[in-house]
């Protein structure tokens, strides 16, 4: 087994086991090594994470242990997310984001945000636990091109058609792009809450965010780094 191979399995290992320590060094080393970081995204730490989830179904595993895999691997995403965001480009676009109200979940978010900065746009992240006015006020100072809503549980999926309506109310409806994601969605709840589009991952979400500002991206560096952002992905997923 090469080295490589090797630190993919270690990382796997120790973000299930919620060693921060040690997938932090490991995740440096895979760099020294030239690792790709979507490689290391991609083919260690989220199949890790999906193994948590699968283990806290079975009930093996609890939120304790759910959130210091989460911590580890947040620690690897700190270190991955400057080499993957990396640009230098003026923004295509503008994107607010956030994890919408009732719902704390952020890695998936936080994904997004990576490839959206990498692909050169200018992205406004509200956080978790983000309620309907604090959307609203964001559309309205940032005038973005897009606004994307995150839900991770069922139970906060609703809030989508909340924020729409909130965004109605202010009239800002008309003016901005509305996505939405997070595990639990489907484009059928995405159309039925009346969203404008959905994208099952970052990857996506990126690339239907770069179709929509199309022209303005088509000749820049931001289009370039997207465009390679996008296909080292599809390629990683590929192979897995
Ligand atoms: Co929670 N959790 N969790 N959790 N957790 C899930 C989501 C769950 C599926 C686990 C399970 O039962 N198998 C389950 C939800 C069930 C459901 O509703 N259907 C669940 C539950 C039940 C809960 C609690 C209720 C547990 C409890 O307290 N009893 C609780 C809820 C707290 C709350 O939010 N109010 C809870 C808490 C937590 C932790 C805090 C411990 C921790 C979160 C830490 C953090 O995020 N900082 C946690 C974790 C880590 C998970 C799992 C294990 C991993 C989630 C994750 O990061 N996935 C998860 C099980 C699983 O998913 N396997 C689980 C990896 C990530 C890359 O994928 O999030 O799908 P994902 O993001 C993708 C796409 O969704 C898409 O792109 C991303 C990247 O490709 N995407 C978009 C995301 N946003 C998008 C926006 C877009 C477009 C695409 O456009 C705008």
């Amino acid at each position: 087994m090469s080295r490589e191979e090797e630190i993919r399995a270690e990382l796997f290992e120790h973000t299930l086991n919620g060693h921060a320590p040690e997938v932090k060094a490991l995740t440096e080393e895979a760099l020294a090594l030239h690792m790709d970081p979507m490689d290391i995204l991609f083919k260690a730490l989220i199949p890790s994470l999906e193994e948590v989830g699968r283990r806290f179904e079975k009930g093996d595993f609890f939120v304790p242990e759910m959130l210091i895999a989460a911590r580890a691997m947040q620690g690897a995403l700190v270190i991955l997310r400057p080499l993957i965001a990396e640009t230098g480009a003026k923004p295509v676009g503008r994107y607010v984001i956030g994890t919408v109200k009732g719902d704390i979940h952020d890695i998936g978010k936080n994904l997004c945000v990576i490839m959206l900065e990498g692909a050169g746009f200018e992205v406004f992240d509200l956080g978790v636990n983000t309620p309907p006015e604090k959307f609203v006020a964001a559309v309205q100072e940032h005038e973005p091109d897009v606004v994307g809503f995150s839900a991770f549980l069922t139970t906060t999926m609703p809030m989508f058609k909340v924020n729409i309506e909130a965004l109605t109310k202010a009239g800002l409806r008309d003016k901005v792009h509305i996505a939405v994601g997070g595990a639990p969605v489907t484009e059928e709840y995405a159309k039925h809450v009346g969203a404008d589009s959905y994208a099952p991952d970052a990857s996506m979400a990126t690339r239907q965010a770069k179709l929509l500002v199309g022209d303005r991206s088509g000749q820049s560096q931001g289009a370039k780094a997207l465009e390679q952002a996008v296909m080292k992905i599809d390629e990683t997923l590929r192979k897995g």
